[in-house]
Parts: structure tokens; C-alpha cells; sequence
């Protein structure tokens, strides 16, 4: 059963397009800085936002009326889901999909049955990725949403609850295995706290790095070879969030010698409620290699909270682009659109506008990045801007031959020679100028 009648194949028609059900900048197969745009940003579906989120907010429930709910039955509307979700994929042209356990198949009466649900719906999705050829990049658990993880998962104060998020995490990184998913991914969306007044932080910080240990120790044990990333976000739903940003993440790894095992999954719209930009958290992922993947959406400014827009602004995309090619590209990690229409954007068209919104702005941030790097647009200005430490003393610096007395010595004798100008808007404005050339 089709499930999107009326809507074709998403094919690429060119910037000057003005047929809404085309790309404009995403050409799978041209090639960018050496791959095909399809392997260089390797673009996921969200299997939450887009076939399970019916638009309820705050203040009001669902939305959203989807075809492929139409039933009572809550395991019918899962395999309904699958459906539709790779008849989806398919004629958006995008090549992944990412979940979690709980997206796939409702929960049963008790770990049992819900595992055995999971079965059921892992097998038609086999199916499906067979007949397509879409593949899993990442796989997690929903270890939040139930009233159990109230006080946490893995940093819950209730040791049975820790049992039954690991148990939970042990099917989930089954099936992600079964799918050949390429990562594992870890969001704590209730490891932190509302109050230090009631909350032991080391002994939950120690608790978190057990579980992360147990899951590396299985994924040994069962041959699981996907990557693992944290998915860092300062707070949302808890007030404080351990996870905070990638420098807190690898702070927490360091201490628990888990640096090997783990990469960053960032968000854009994380970052920015951690106070810093998409790019900020990037460049750190990238220059302590850990970037792993990216959540790719966007928040909105004037809001303080978790919005998942999908990503239309091009400075972000760019300089997310310039990030990645810079750290050499995804090697398991990908483009997941982690973003869900408005609640106001309810039919079935406008899940396609809005991935090819974002495909598009993410295929045209990847052309100017490449740009911008093969011109050497911003490097050579940087290079320049260094340039003190490749002689003398600067040198001498770098190599790690002087200490406090020889800088001394050097300072009393040369004084410091003038600085020059940071030029920030001639920059800016060669960035706006590769955005609207390339
Ligand atoms: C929520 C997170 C979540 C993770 C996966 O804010 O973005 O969706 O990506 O659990
Ligand atoms: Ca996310
Ligand atoms: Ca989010």
C-alpha cells in the first residue's frame, strides 16, 4: 500500500527549479571534494520526528493525522510505519535511517513481550532495507520517555531501574547489530539532575561510566564493530544535563578511560543551548578526533528550548560543512535530520519539503565549504595570522625549548613587535561571497 499517493521520486532539477518537489543544490551523484554528495553527506531519516511525532507541544496535544495510523492496533501501526517510512525514504532519495527502540514497536506488558514485539518489527524492516537498500546508521535506546526512568537511566537512584535500562540497551544494541546499524548512539535524556539537594553526582557520574563499560564489554562480546558516540545537550528534560557539550563529554571519557571507545554525535540545536555555535562544537569534536556524526537541525533564537527545526540556514551548513571535510569527512557517522515540521505543517507534502529544505542547504553548505577549502579562503589567512610561531622564537615555543627564563630573557631584550588586524568582516564578507557564488 502506498502511503504517499501523488508524490513521485525527489529528483534533482537544478537551482533554477521552481517546482517544490525537486532538489536544487542536491545532486547525489556529483562529485564534491572527491565523493559523490550521496557519500559525502550520507543523510539519515529520524524514525521519531518524521513517523511517530504527531504534533503535540506544551500546551496541546496532536496535530498531526497520519494515513498510516489509521488503526487501533498499536503493532499494525508499526508495521504500517515501516512502510511508509521506506516508501518515504525511497522517493526522498535519503540512504539511512536512525531510531530507537521504542520508535519502532510500542512497549509490551512487560520486557518480555516487548523485546518479542521488537522481533516481529525487525523482521519487516529487514525486508525493507533488502528491497531498498537503505541502510541503519545509528541504532539507541529510549531509556526517558517511560515513568520509570523518572530519576534517571543509568544515573538513577533506583539500582532496579539501572538493570532495566542496561537490559534495554542490551536488546537495542542486538538489533542494531541485526540491522547493521554503524553506530550506537547514547543520549542521557535523564542523566543528570533537578536538585543537588537530593543527588550524589559522583556516585551517578560513576554509575553512567559503568553502564557505558558494560555496553563496550558486550559489544565485544557479540561482535557488534558500530561505532559508539554521546550525543551531548546541557539540559532539556533535566534542569542539568552531565552530558553538557563535547568539552564536558570528553572531560567525563578521560576520566573514565573511555576515550578510545567513543565519538560525538553533536546537534546543532544542542550546541546552541549550551551557549556555544554548531560550529564551536564541531571544531572541538574535530580537533580532539571525535567527530563522530551529526544530529543536523536547528533551533530558533528568539526560543530557549529544544525546537528541531530542520536546518535551512546556509552560514550554519557551511561552516558544519567546512568542519567535517576538515576532519576528512564521515567515515560511519552521517547527516541524520534529527528536525520535525511545526505542528502547523501537518500533511504528508510538507515531510518532503522540509527534508529537501535541508538536504538541499546541507548539498550547498558542502559545495562552498569545498571552496572555501580548495581556495584556501580562509586558510592562508590563517596561516599568515600564526606565522610568528614557525621562526625564532615562536619556534622555539612550538618545539618546546624555552621556559619562563628564556621568554624572560627574550622579552627584556626584543619587547614585542606590533599586532596586526584580525580582519573579521573582510572574512565575513568572503564567506557571504563563496555562499552566493558556489
Ligand atoms: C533529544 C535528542 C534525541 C537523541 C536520540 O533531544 O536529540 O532525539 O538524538 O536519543
Ligand atoms: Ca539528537
Ligand atoms: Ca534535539
Amino acid at each position: 500500500m502506498a502511503f504517499f499517493k501523488g508524490i513521485d521520486k525527489i529528483k534533482y532539477e537544478g537551482p533554477n527549479s521552481k517546482n517544490p518537489l525537486s532538489f536544487k543544490h542536491y545532486n547525489p551523484n556529483e562529485v564534491v571534494a572527491g565523493k559523490t554528495m550521496k557519500e559525502q553527506l550520507r543523510f539519515a531519516m529520524s524514525y521519531w520526528h518524521t513517523f511517530t511525532y504527531m504534533g503535540g507541544d506544551q500546551f496541546g496535544g496532536a496535530s498531526i493525522c497520519r494515513p498510516w495510523d489509521q488503526t487501533e492496533d498499536t503493532m499494525e501501526q508499526a508495521i504500517n510505519r515501516v512502510h511508509a517510512a521506506f516508501e518515504f525514504m525511497e522517493k526522498a532519495q535519503i540512504p539511512f535511517f536512525c531510531f530507537h527502540d521504542r520508535d519502532i514497536a510500542p512497549l509490551g506488558k512487560d520486557l518480555k513481550e516487548t523485546n518479542e514485539r521488537l522481533d516481529i518489527i525487525v523482521d519487516v524492516i529487514k525486508k525493507e532495507m533488502a528491497r531498498t537498500g537503505i541502510k541503519c546508521l545509528w541504532g539507541t535506546t529510549n531509556a526517558f520517555g517511560d515513568g520509570k526512568f523518572v530519576h534517571g537511566a543509568g544515573t538513577s537512584c533506583n539500582a532496579t531501574v539501572f538493570a532495566y535500562a542496561a537490559a534495554q540497551i542490551k536488546k537495542a544494541m542486538e538489533i542494531t547489530k541485526e540491522l547493521g546499524g554503524e553506530n550506537y548512539v547514547f543520549w542521557g535524556g535523564r542523566e543528570g539532575y533537578e536538585t543537588l539537594l537530593n543527588t550524589d553526582t559522583e556516585l551517578e557520574l560513576d554509575n553512567y561510566a559503568r553502564l557505558l563499560q558494560m555496553a563496550v564489554d558486550y559489544a565485544e562480546e557479540i561482535g557488534f564493530t558500530g561505532q559508539f558516540l554521546i550525543e551531548p545537550k546541557p539540559k532539556e528534560p533535566t534542569k542539568h544535563q552531565y552530558d553538557f557539550d563535547t568539552a564536558s563529554v570528553l572531560a567525563f571519557l578521560r576520566k573514565y578511560n573511555l576515550q578510545e571507545k567513543f565519538k560525538i554525535n553533536v546537534e546543532a540545536n544542542h550546541a546552541t543551548l549550551a551557549q556555544h555555535t554548531f560550529q564551536h562544537e564541531l571544531n572541538q569534536a574535530r580537533i580532539n578526533g571525535v567527530l563522530g556524526s551529526i544530529d543536523a537541525n536547528q533551533g530558533d533564537t528568539l526560543l530557549g528550548w529544544d525546537t528541531d527545526q530542520f536546518p535551512t540556514n546556509l552560514y550554519d551548513t557551511t561552516m558544519a560543512m567546512y568542519e567535517v571535510l576538515l576532519a576528512g569527512g564521515f567515515t560511519t557517522g552521517g547527516l541524520n535530520f534529527d528536525a520535525k515540521v511545526r505542528r502547523a505543517s501537518f500533511d504528508e507534502y510538507d515531510l518532503f519539503y522540509a527534508y529537501i529544505a535541508g538536504m538541499d542547504a546541507f548539498a550547498k553548505g558542502l559545495k562552498v565549504a569545498a571552496r572555501l577549502i580548495e581556495d584556501r579562503a580562509l586558510e592562508d589567512f590563517k596561516e599568515k595570522r600564526y606565522a610568528s610561531y614557525k621562526e625564532g622564537i615562536g619556534k622555539d615555543i612550538i618545539e618546546n625549548k624555552v621556559g619562563f627564563k628564556e621568554l624572560e630573557a627574550y622579552a627584556l631584550e626584543h619587547g614585542v613587535t606590533p599586532n596586526e588586524s584580525g580582519r573579521q568582516e573582510l572574512l565575513e564578507s568572503i564567506v557571504n561571497q563563496y555562499i552566493l557564488e558556489a
